[in-house]
């Protein structure tokens, strides 16, 4: 029989409806509700893009379409996945006991976020090695990054060629982005900012980009200075410095629709392009791409390599 493997995929987590945002927001701010005016501010976001966030349905999409093609490719293992969330139930912690339930005896875990960072994936992975110490749980091989892997790569390529179709190379500039994290990261030798950078690098040699920019998104609402430029700023920049005549926003940061794409770069920055008169382009994010979901297989197949 085949060995059965635990596939825990771990997410951010969105609220599933606005009555949950009160919550999903109290747990993202560490147990601190937020004022009445922050929470009114970021239910009229999700309203903004629809009431709410497709998050929750592409997680689930990227979810099964991975274990269905580790399964397709694997010989001798069965996976069986278990989405574990960072914010929202089902946590990280409760995926962890339902594999352990189900006897489990080894899992594989990966971060639906390409860049590694204390404040993301070392958090995700954290709490799963920690839940299963708790209670004597699964083995759990961790994959720590996967934003190198080759066919991760080759989504954003393509994306980026098929905007070229339409857009010439030499007027417009890409922005590249992901979510900003409070400046203080850069203190603990923290690779994020330089595996986006290696991101951009990488796609842009691949997709013959000739204009590209590097910036942050999505910055919280506390007193702590973020990684910028932000991506808004850094639009008007650019054009004040260049006079692009397209901006191309590539958040390669995330992997899916979501609040932070569909409001903060649909909406947000195309406020500022609007306002320059120049064109927004924002190639389609990952989501359950079969190339996409290829890398994510990719990734832990090499890391069950190593250890098994
Ligand atoms: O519902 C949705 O569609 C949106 C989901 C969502 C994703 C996401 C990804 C990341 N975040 C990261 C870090 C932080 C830090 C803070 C923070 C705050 C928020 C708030 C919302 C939110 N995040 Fe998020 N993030 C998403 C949603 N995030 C809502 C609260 C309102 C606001 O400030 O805008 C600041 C926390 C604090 O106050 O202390 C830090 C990182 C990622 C990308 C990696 C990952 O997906 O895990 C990093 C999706």
């Amino acid at each position: 029989a085949k060995k059965k493997i635990g596939l825990l995929v771990m997410a951010y987590g969105t609220p599933r409806s606005l009555d949950d945002v009160e919550a999903y927001y109290t747990h993202i701010r560490h147990g601190r509700p937020p004022e009445q005016e922050a929470l009114d501010d970021l239910i009229d976001r999700y309203k903004a893009i629809g009431g709410i966030s497709p998050l929750a349905r592409i997680t689930d999409e990227q979810m099964h379409a991975l274990e269905t093609r580790l399964n397709e490719q694997s010989v001798d293992k069965e996976f069986k996945a278990y989405l574990g969330l960072k914010h929202i139930d089902p946590f990280i912690e409760d995926a962890v006991a339902q594999m352990k339930e189900d006897g489990i005896e080894e899992a594989v875990s990966i971060v639906l976020a390409p860049h590694y960072s204390t404040f993301s994936v070392k958090s995700y992975n954290g709490r799963a090695l920690e839940k299963a110490k708790e209670i004597d749980g699964p083995t759990i091989y961790t994959v720590e990054n996967w934003y190198k892997e080759p066919k991760f790569l080759q989504f954003w390529k393509e994306q980026l060629e098929d905007v070229y179709q339409r857009v010439s190379r030499e007027h417009s500039v890409v922005i590249f982005s992901a979510h900003s994290l409070p400046e203080k990261i850069l203190t603990d030798n923290d690779p994020y900012v330089d595996q986006l950078k290696e991101t951009a690098r990488l796609i842009a040699e691949a997709a013959k980009v000739q204009n590209y920019e590097i910036g942050w998104q999505s910055e919280g609402n506390t007193a702590d200075k973020w990684l910028g430029p932000d991506v808004q700023d850094l639009t008007r920049t650019l054009y004040e410095k260049n006079g692009y005549e397209t901006f191309i926003y590539c958040p390669v940061g995330f992997v899916a629709d979501h609040l932070e794409v569909l409001y903060d770069n649909d909406i947000e920055c195309k406020i500022v392009t609007d306002d320059l008169g120049v064109n927004y382009e924002r190639p389609d994010m990952p989501n359950a791409h079969p190339l996409f979901i290829q890398s994510l297989a990719d990734a832990i197949t090499k890391r069950l390599k190593i250890d098994r």
